[in-house]
């Protein structure tokens, strides 16, 4: 994969970010009437936030909601600090890869201090201050931005080990069938929550064997309707249990996710990257182009022209219409293009891309992952969808940095001050894209 995608290069990169101005023009054709320049000030607001979420060297999803590290927001966190403070960017991720498993798994939420608002924490988990699964692998990605806009290599090298390690975790405990792709074992470690891929598999998980616990998080949120149902709840509940019995190995889940595989895939290419320039000549190479061939034979569906899910604990091939089926486009595969084509053609809303089809019996423009518009997904394919990063971001204008976005409408949802939607809204308004 090296080479072969249309990123830029650093020199080009960092000439870039002069040209912040862009976005402008995406904003001045909706005939609004801040069209000067409001992303100075949009700019200005994406450092505030990310400073007032920072908790002295991790930055917080959301202050009420997400009080704690977790893996992916605070990847995206760091490539918002890059364009800020280049040291601080580097500790998110040293911090971050500080709460790895000996296995070599980060965990997706890393407890640095007790809080009584958010559920379920260490001790429902089994642990001392992490969970125990992991999240989309985008830290290799984040330390190669962190790079190229002039990080200390000495610092950032010293990450690779640690990032390798976690990549190779993935292919020796969440790849059971051999596959070349991931297989999540659980859906908040697809960071993709309650998106409707995982319905089916989620359906053979018995609520009912749920300990007593009470949720935090829909008192966080102004309307409980933006967040997963109860029964969803008790749902994931029992599979952090399973998981913690198991010796927190895989537990009865395990569904491939095209998603999490291409983020994989990419941040193989970027760690390889990264490793030539810092002369890191340990590192095994082609496992990009290893996930980016399972993803083509396991998972690929040349009839629907999107990716397919796998349950592979009931053997089952699960062709759901979720943003996720596309997010492969986001690498140089041979059918990105067709890929990309489908994902206009059926996700370009008012306020793209929503999470779920608005054609799945499922979707709901409200609620959490199963319809809403997210920053990050978007982030992760802009660069291959014209208008898309200028779209996000007079959303983002208009709506504040809202946790998502109502697709049909714009509405701001969820979390407020939500870290990841200023992180990347700043790494686009300085001139870079995924
Ligand atoms: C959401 O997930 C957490 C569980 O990890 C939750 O709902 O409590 C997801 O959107 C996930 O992708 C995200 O990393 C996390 C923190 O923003 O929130």
């Amino acid at each position: 994969m090296q080479g072969h995608h249309p990123r830029q290069p650093v020199g080009r990169r960092a000439m870039q970010a002069s040209k912040a101005a862009e976005p402008v023009r995406g904003a001045r054709r909706t005939g609004k009437a801040r069209v000067e320049a409001p992303f100075v000030s949009l700019e200005r607001a994406c450092i505030d936030l990310l400073r007032a979420n920072d908790r002295g060297g991790y930055t917080v999803p959301s202050p009420r909601l997400y009080p704690h590290q977790w893996a992916w927001d605070s990847a995206f966190a760091a490539i918002g600090w890059a364009h800020i403070d280049l040291d601080r960017a580097v500790t998110e991720l040293e911090l971050l890869m500080q709460g790895q498993w000996p296995d070599g798994r980060i965990p997706h939420i890393r407890f640095h201090k007790p809080s009584a608002d958010y559920f379920p924490g260490p001790d429902f988990w089994g642990t001392r201050d992490r969970s125990s699964i992991t999240q989309p692998p985008v830290w290799a990605s984040a330390a190669r931005r962190l790079l190229e806009l002039g990080g200390d290599g000495r610092r950032i090298r010293a990450l690779l080990g640690p990032i390798d390690r976690s990549h190779q975790f993935f292919r020796i405990a969440r790849d059971p069938l051999g596959y070349d792709a991931v297989a999540v074992v659980h859906p908040w470690e697809s960071g993709l929550d309650n998106s409707p891929a995982w319905d089916s598999a989620m359906a053979a998980i018995d609520p009912t064997k749920a300990p007593p616990f009470q949720r935090v998080d829909k008192k966080r949120v102004g309307d409980p309707s933006q967040r997963p149902t109860d029964d969803h709840y008790k749902r994931y509940v029992v599979l952090v249990k399973a998981i913690a019995d198991s010796d927190f190995g895989p537990g009865p889940l395990a569904v491939y996710d095209p998603m999490m595989t291409a983020i994989l895939a990419r941040a193989e290419e970027d760690l390889e990257w990264l490793a030539d320039q810092l002369g890191h000549s340990e590192l095994e190479r082609g496992r990009g182009t290893r996930l980016c061939s399972g993803l083509m034979s396991r998972l690929y569906n040349p009839a629907l022209e999107r990716f397919s899910y796998y349950d592979a604990a009931a053997g089952e091939r699960l062709e759901v219409d979720v943003v996720g089926a596309y997010l492969p486009a986001m690498l140089d595969l041979p059918v990105s293009a067709r890929v990309l084509e489908r994902l206009r053609q059926s996700y370009w809303t008012e306020w793209p891309l929503p999470s779920t089809s608005p054609e799945h019996p499922e979707f709901d423009p409200v609620r959490y992952w199963r319809g809403p518009t997210w920053v990050n997904v978007n982030w992760l394919v802009a660069d291959r969808l014209p208008g898309l990063k200028e779209r996000t971001l007079e959303l983002i204008e208009r709506s504040g940095f809202c946790e998502y976005f109502n697709p049909l409408t714009g509405e701001g949802l969820g979390a407020r001050e939500f870290s990841w939607t200023a992180a990347l809204a700043l790494d686009w308004l300085r001139g870079c894209a995924m």
